[in-house]
């Protein structure tokens, strides 16, 4: 199988923010068939689409795999459970969730997984480390860049840097 480039949202609104994120990188690196080619920096985040909880730590990491998207989740999967996440509603404040946003530039629509994230475009605490990353990557349904998503935004939910330089490291330690 050749190999593909995915990029993965990271979120974290319990405990401690920034060790879940950097944690989380660490153990997508350990993944089979699966290496951290880079990180964005890390943002403070407000909520969007939820009220009363706390504040996100937001990153997005780029990844090569030789695998299929199913494994990948299902990697990812294992990942918050071992970090002892618990799903009771969906949207809940969490210590860490993982989110396929793109795979390549494929499009799957099945009953356990949609790609591109289907939300992707309308965050502005995705799109800013996503054009990090990947300012020239372009969108496979919209045909946007995700700088152009990103510029389109309408002023909304306030997204700050958190952590510039520390992200990297994580996959080193
Ligand atoms: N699923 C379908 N497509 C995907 C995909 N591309 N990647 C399915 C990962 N999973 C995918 O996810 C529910 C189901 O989605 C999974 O069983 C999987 O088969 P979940 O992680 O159990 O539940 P969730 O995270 O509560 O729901 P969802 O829809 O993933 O919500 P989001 O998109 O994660 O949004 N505000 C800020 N500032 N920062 C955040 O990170 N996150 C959310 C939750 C809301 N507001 C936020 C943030
Ligand atoms: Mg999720």
């Amino acid at each position: 199988m050749g190999s593909t480039i995915a990029y993965i949202g990271i979120g974290s609104n319990l405990g401690d923010k920034l060790f879940n994120c950097r944690y989380a990188i660490k153990k997508i690196s350990q993944l089979p068939r699966c290496q951290v080619a880079g990180c964005s920096a890390v943002f403070k985040t407000e909520p969007e689409g939820v009220t009363g909880q706390g504040w996100y730590a937001n990153c997005v990491a780029q990844v090569r795999v030789t695998q299929s998207p199913s494994q990948l989740l299902k990697g990812l999967r294992g990942i918050e459970s071992d970090m002892g996440r618990v799903r009771r509603k969906r949207w809940e404040a969490r210590i860490i969730d993982l989110d396929i946003l793109l795979f390549g530039q494929e499009v799957i629509e099945s009953d356990n997984l949609i790609i591109p994230h289907p939300l992707l475009h309308k965050r502005r605490f995705v799109l800013k480390p996503l054009s990090q990353l990947a300012p020239h990557l372009v969108h496979p349904v919209l045909k946007l860049t995700m700088s152009q998503l990103l510029n389109k935004l309408s002023r909304g939910a306030c997204v700050e840097l958190l952590n510039n330089a520390a992200i990297e490291d994580a996959v080193r330690d």
